[in-house]
């Protein structure tokens, strides 16, 4: 047993709290996995202390949405020359092909250790379930299993090729709840017409229910401004009663509906009290596909929706795969492409768009009894080099340290230059090498 009053220290760092909107500069003491005190200054030893002096101590980012069993893959078999969402599937189908379980694990544990490195430490994985071995959803049971020391990881079973597009797939989606996925997954706008799609829903409604499980639909996500089943969703939601329980990812026909059919849907939605999740780096490259000019952003309505209050995250989406072959994993390439994308510029925007890959994520996720950085909770928390959240976003701050249940989880070194003028080469390199 150490004498020491802390484990690890971090002296006078820039707090985020939930509830506050400016932040607090303050000593944090961690104990045992969790966080023992927070105060302006604490006097008591600790084993390691870190000095954090002027930087950002925020909860951890939240990913709430990823496809980690097609990250690493793109290229393979072949590059999406479209650039379409269909063409991705197709590219997918062949790849999914060769999957073995191995083959899973290695690439959704070397993306979750890319994640954890830049702070997330909260992730929402879609699993492929079209498919007869459901090797993806096995494999990311496994991974869910393996990491939870340091990641925590929500597994959703996603009939990628619609429930109802082959006999065996609705069989396949409530075995993969059998299994002990967490969250049931719906792709509407892919099944084969739309009454499939309206009773695919409805079969992810039950399904929830059944198993209690909790629903993350792909919903709507084309351009088509008759794709209709947002509409569904919200209904089912207010219905059944389980709200806040439900997310529609994507929704990106949203953006295309005119204003009087949005303006009424709305409306539905603020009943409804579901979740939504837009995937800015992915919506702008998949969607608008097949306009000329002027040419879509393929964004749902994120701005509109957070400010009449409903509950809006950002994820990454893809990390190198047949739908996008860029990605680290990083989410403030995610809320700086978010704000580009949904013109959300304004200071506050901006806030909440930091808001929208950290807390609402964790809302949507069901986190809220762990997630932030409170006394009593669990030692989930991130250093970023960065002053306030404006400066993270602008500049991708590194996460200088990555604290996950109270351990020091990754340390990464902020980029230094050196500014050596305009001299020439020659005094340049004399007084760049050393005395
Ligand atoms: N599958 C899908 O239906 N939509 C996506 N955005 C990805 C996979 C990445
Ligand atoms: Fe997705």
């Amino acid at each position: 047993m150490s004498l020491k009053t802390y484990d690890l220290l971090l002296r006078r760092g820039k707090l985020l709290r939930l509830t506050q909107l400016d932040v607090e500069l303050v000593d944090i003491g961690i104990k045992n996995g969790n966080v023992a005190a927070i105060a302006p200054t604490l006097n008591e030893s600790a084993e390691v202390e870190l000095d954090v002096s002027g930087q950002l101590v925020s909860p951890p980012f939240v990913e709430s949405h990823i496809h980690l069993d097609s990250a690493l893959t793109a290229g393979e078999p072949r590059w999406n020359e479209s650039g379409t969402l269909f063409e991705g599937i197709q590219i997918w189908g062949e790849r999914k092909a060769s999957l073995t379980v191995e083959d899973v694990k290695a690439r959704a544990i070397a993306t979750l250790k890319q994640q954890a490195a830049q702070g997330v430490l909260f992730v929402r994985s879609h699993a492929d379930v079209s498919e007869s071995q459901l090797i993806a959803l096995k494999a990311l049971l496994e991974v869910r299993e393996e990491v939870k020391d340091w990641m925590t990881l929500q597994v959703v079973a996603f009939p990628q090729d619609g429930i109802y597009s082959k006999p065996e797939n609705e069989a396949l989606l409530e075995e993969a709840l059998k299994l002990g996925a967490d969250v049931v997954g719906g792709i509407p706008h892919y099944e084969l017409t739309r009454e499939d799609g309206v009773r695919s829903v409805h079969r992810v409604f039950e399904l929830a229910q059944q198993y209690d499980r909790l629903i993350d639909i792909h919903c709507d996500e084309i351009d088509d401004d008759q794709s209709r089943f947002l509409e569904v969703v919200a209904a089912c939601a207010i219905r059944t009663g389980l709200g806040s329980r439900v997310t529609a990812s994507h929704t990106t026909a949203f953006g295309s509906y005119n204003n009087a059919y949005a303006y009424k849907l709305m409306g539905f939605l603020q009943r409804s009290q579901i979740n939504f999740i837009a995937n800015p780096l992915i919506n702008i490259t998949l969607q608008g596909r097949t306009d000329t000019y002027p040419k879509r952003r393929g964004v749902t309505r994120v701005k509109e929706l957070w400010q009449q209050g409903l509950n809006v995250s950002f994820g990454h989406d893809c990390v190198q795969d047949p739908w996008y072959s860029l990605g680290t994993g990083n989410m403030l390439d995610v809320a700086f492409m978010g704000i580009h994308v949904c013109q959300m510029t304004g200071m506050p925007e901006i806030h909440a768009c930091y808001d929208m890959v950290t807390r609402n994520g964790a809302k949507t996720l069901h986190l809220e009894s762990e997630y932030g950085v409170e006394v009593g909770k669990p030692a989930n928390l991130i250093v970023l080099d960065a002053s306030d959240r404006y400066d993270a976003i602008r500049r991708r701050a590194v996460a200088r340290y990555v604290i996950s249940q109270g351990k020091l989880l990754a340390r990464t070194a902020p980029t230094s230059t050196e500014w050596l003028g305009s001299e020439s080469l020659a005094a340049t390199m004399a007084a760049a090498s050393p005395k």
